[in-house]
């Protein structure tokens, strides 16, 4: 992150939390309790679509000052350097990862959407219009976005859902840009951010521009989170093709073996086949809060609007001790910077809450 970047930070005013429990035992028949029955058992929650939409999450003043922010930070992208030019599409099927997508574990990185260069691999747009994301640790050290992330309304949220020590272990700044925005397949968050038992992952999207079905609003299949997490993708996973390095889930992928500086990635198996037909779209004004458990079904079509879609997303994990972040996870943290709970109201941290800034992440 540049210090011009930094420097534009707005200051951040978050209203409370607002959504009062009752809101969950209204609307969500099996409602998650207040705390899991151990953390070594299966994360107990269990709401009857396996997502939630809460208008109003974010205050209009909250709202501009993170979309603002966000700009900010798409307009101080310098593209030139060779290793800023990665490019971020869900379709493709990973086998190497390369140093800039490992390295965002713990960064504010850019990737490009797919179809932001032509055919001699020149940008169509000025940069900041051809952003597909900026992943995955802003709510860390961004500090408008780690002020959301570490919110009174997220640990809030956090809580209702039973977290003892909730871990936040990614975000991701969306921008689904006009016309070359690109989809994101279907997929479960907790294939990719597993914890063991898993699931115990919550996304926490945020809309900050109105999103509709033109611009690529999320699609939901309501119930598909109690089929379990259907295949996983992580380091070392994926079939081994003869005479390759590595490989990659379904014999998909470019045969490459992983250079000095990479890591294999893959997936343990080819995506299944999913019937969407029963899907719902999510259309959510700026502000508004949809709340995806670790095992739902979710995409988001490619942008056929003429406006960009913004969204901030943010993954909870347990941390809590006997619930560990997977040890073939994609994203894995240095020793010295684990992660940070929102909270620790586990046995060990006291079962007090609190602020939580120092402790230490349960790894396996
Ligand atoms: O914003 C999108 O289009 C997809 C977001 C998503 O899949 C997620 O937050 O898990």
């Amino acid at each position: 992150m540049s210090d011009r970047a930094s420097s534009l930070a707005p200051p951040l005013s978050l209203q409370p939390c607002s959504l009062p429990l009752s809101v969950w035992h209204e609307n969500v028949p099996h409602a998650p309790s207040l705390r899991p029955p151990h953390p070594s058992q299966p994360f107990s929650i269990h709401f009857t679509a396996g997502f939630l939409v809460v208008p109003d999450f974010l205050s209009p003043d909250a709202v501009a000052a993170l979309r603002s922010r966000g700009q900010a930070l798409l307009d101080s992208f310098d593209p030139s350097s060779p290793e800023s030019r990665a490019v971020f599409s869900s379709a493709a099927q990973f086998r190497v990862s390369t140093p800039h997508f490992l390295a965002s574990a713990t960064a504010a990185s850019f990737f490009f959407e797919e179809g932001a260069f032509d055919e001699a691999g020149q940008l169509t747009a000025p940069p900041s219009q051809c952003v597909n994301k900026i992943a995955h640790a802003l709510h860390e050290v961004d500090p408008p976005f780690r002020a959301f992330a570490r919110s009174p309304a997220v640990a809030g949220l956090a809580s209702a859902l039973g977290y003892q020590r909730p871990l936040p272990v990614q975000s991701m700044y969306i921008c689904k840009q006009p016309a070359i925005g690109g989809e994101v397949v279907p997929h479960q968050d907790s294939t990719f951010l597993a914890t063991v038992p898993s699931p115990t992952v919550f996304g926490v999207w945020v809309a900050l521009e109105d999103a509709n079905e033109e611009n690529g609003c999320l699609w939901g299949l309501p119930g598909s989170h109690r089929g379990g997490v259907l295949r996983r993708f992580g380091r070392g996973l994926g079939e081994k093709e003869e005479g390759k390095a590595g490989g990659t889930g379904g014999g998909e992928g470019t045969g490459a073996g992983a250079g000095p500086d990479e890591v294999m990635v893959g997936f343990d198996r080819p995506a299944p086949s999913y019937d969407l037909s029963t899907g719902v779209p999510l259309p959510a004004k700026a502000g508004t809060l949809v709340l995806l458990h670790g095992a739902i079904i979710h995409w988001s079509a490619p942008n056929a609007g003429s406006t960009s879609r913004h969204a901030f997303t943010l993954h909870l994990a347990e941390g809590a001790r006997g619930c560990a972040w997977a040890a073939d996870n994609w994203l894995q943290r240095p020793a010295d910077q684990p992660f940070v709970p929102l909270y620790d109201a586990s046995e060990e941290g006291g079962g007090g809450g609190g602020g939580g800034e120092s402790g230490a992440a349960a790894t396996a």
